[in-house]
């Protein structure tokens, strides 16, 4: 049988460093692949020795985009550790700032990383902009809304704007793309809405920006959380922060329903099918660790707005309980020490880098049968997991979340789709969407809440603790939501310091390698049976690995300072 051994490296449009390679065989259908981090960081080394309350702000360095999210993690581990419960206002606060990172990570996902591999911008160049607009009307009112910035004149102007770069032979951030390919199925005006809004969602991601500094006092990396609470006292005693807030937040919930949710019904109606078929479906296994407090319980009494639990191969009729002392961690096909499955609470990371395979026509292949990656594999109960928006919106569907039910179906009615459709590539895409829409509404009433809070004169924002008390022996988890999935840190404290420190990672958890029993990870097994139109243009698997939306410096959380070369291998950027 005729196979090809397809390299990609490395995949653009992500956060970090990652490498794909693919098998495909006669019919360009992938038959195996491999998912590879090829950069090396080490932020729990570090974090040894020091003192508890400061893990927050190193912890966050762990990554640049969902920042504020490890920095909540890593500051309820302490907190959990401690035994202290934080007040309402501070828990609204660390709501607001995290919901905020959910619409900018989602909106920027699918616009600026996802959206050209559904958008063709040169066919967009071919639209009749009064087509459009009818075209534009049609997606939004599926649910009921009006469409967001169609207007004749904004289409002739992206056009031409387009147009101009195309001319002078600079397509700058569209100018590394697979044009042409056969795997792009949208029209002509379809293309031009998508790239319209693609311009549009540029403007918003600042704007989002500044909405996460509001009360985080900066970004990225926000500095206002504290072990205990948060330290924005005078932002919140501020009307016009709050007004500030909810302004940038009704803009961007606007654009949410008019422009990101429809495109997604357009984009979902013209590959339906491939997602019916359950292209990109992967492990089928899928957990949710809970998140977003919704009452000021300890907080692992309090409801979460997003339940915890698995739901097991696709199977939406039993939603299993969430029991962190089954999460391990593999290192057979990891470049780090020993085998094991080790709970975070006693994880290693020891590197181990044991370099590329086989050489062939200048390109080092991956040593796939021994170590290939800078990835951990995580387990649960000795299974595979894929995390993230698909994973919450399915184990609150299958959990009879009232809220999560309520957005899934309205989401799989509007578009004339039945819940099976969740489970693919698509259905990936369409997930992280309708949590952006729900994330937008509720965001509406914490704000309020606040607000409401705060001129009823409550404006406690820290619980007092005595450090030298609580910081003896002892140990905690934060384990919550991040944008990209289940995130969890584990803390062991020992005299006062760290002991020992573990964060297991959404990307971990999906771009992580084969396992000690051969299994495959999220993105790996996420290719298997994906038709590829043109193997020199592997759009189809850039499609689903882009549906993870990967952060790969999350993933590894560990850096080479000395530079080392780690390996040698054929760069083709796309
Ligand atoms: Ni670096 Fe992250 C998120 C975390 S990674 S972006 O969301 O935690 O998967
Ligand atoms: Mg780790």
């Amino acid at each position: 049988m005729a196979t090809k051994h397809l390299v990609i490296d490395p995949i653009t449009r992500i956060e970090g460093h990652l490498r794909i390679e693919a098998i495909i065989d006669e019919n360009n259908v992938v038959t195996d692949a491999y998912s590879s981090s090829t950069m090396f960081r080490g932020i729990e080394e570090i974090l040894k020795g020091r003192d508890p309350r400061d893990c927050g702000l190193l912890a966050m360095r762990i990554c640049g985009v969902c920042t504020g999210t490890h920095y909540q993690r890593s500051i309820e581990a302490v907190e959990h550790a401690f035994d202290v419960t934080i007040p309402k206002n501070a828990r609204l606060v660390r709501n607001l700032i995290q919901g905020a990172l959910y619409l900018h990570d989602h909106i920027v996902h699918f616009y600026h990383l996802h959206a050209l591999d559904w958008v063709d911008i040169t066919e967009a160049l071919k639209a009749d902009p009064k087509a459009t607009v009818l075209e534009a009307q049609k997606w939004a009112n599926i649910s009921g809304q009006r469409p967001w910035n169609a207007n004749e004149d904004v289409y002739v102007q992206v056009q031409e704007r387009v147009t101009k770069y195309v001319k002078q032979g600079r397509l700058g951030i569209f100018g590394n793309a697979y044009w042409g390919s056969k795997g792009f199925k949208l029209t002509p005006e379809q293309n031009l809405i998508g790239l319209s809004h693609y311009l549009d969602a540029l403007e918003l991601q600042r704007e989002l920006a500044k909405m996460m500094a509001i009360f985080g006092g900066k970004n990225p990396h926000p500095q206002s959380f504290v072990v205990g609470g948060v330290t924005c006292v005078q932002d919140i005693k501020n009307p016009a922060r709050i007004a500030e807030f909810k302004q940038i937040l009704k803009k961007a919930r606007k654009f949410t329903k008019e422009a990101y949710l429809s495109d997604v019904y357009m984009a979902g109606t013209m590959y339906a099918d491939e997602a019916l078929e359950g292209i990109g479906g992967g492990v089928g296994n899928y957990m949710s660790y809970g998140g977003f407090r919704l009452d000021d319980l300890p907080f692992y009494n309090s409801a979460k707005l997003f339940p915890a639990g698995i739901v097991k191969n696709r199977d939406l009729s039993k939603v299993y309980e969430i029991d962190q002392t089954k999460i391990t961690e593999d290192v057979t096909h990891a470049w780090y020490e020993g085998s094991t499955n080790l709970h975070p609470y006693d994880g290693v990371t020891k590197p181990n880098y044991t370099g590329f395979g086989k050489k062939e026509d200048n390109i080092a292949y991956l040593d796939t049968k021994n170590k290939y990656s800078w990835i951990k594999s995580p387990l649960y109960n000795d299974e595979r997991m894929e995390v993230g928006p698909l994973a919450r919106m399915i184990v609150g569907y299958a959990s009879n979340n009232e809220r999560i039910k309520k957005y899934v179906t309205n989401f799989l009615t509007n578009a004339n789709l039945p819940a099976s459709v969740l489970f693919s590539t698509v259905g990936r895409t369409a997930a992280r969407a309708i949590e952006t829409e729900l994330m937008a509404d509720i965001m509406m009433e914490w704000i309020d809440e606040l607000a409401s809070n705060v001129a009823h004169g409550d404006l406690s924002t820290w619980t007092e603790f005595d450090f030298n008390t609580v910081a003896k022996n002892t140990k905690g988890i934060g384990l919550e939501e991040a944008p990209r999935g289940a995130l969890g840190h584990w803390v062991k404290i020992k005299d006062g310091k760290v002991e020992n420190y573990q964060a297991v990672v959404p990307s971990t958890w999906n771009a992580a390698p084969r396992d000690y029993k051969g299994r495959l990870g999220a993105y790996e097994s996420s290719l298997i049976g994906t038709k590829v139109a043109n193997p020199d243009q592997p759009l189809e698997i850039l499609r689903t690995i882009h549906s993870f939306d990967p952060c790969i410096a999350c993933a590894v959380h560990i850096i080479d300072t000395n530079g080392k070369e780690l390996g040698v291998y054929k760069v083709n950027p796309i």
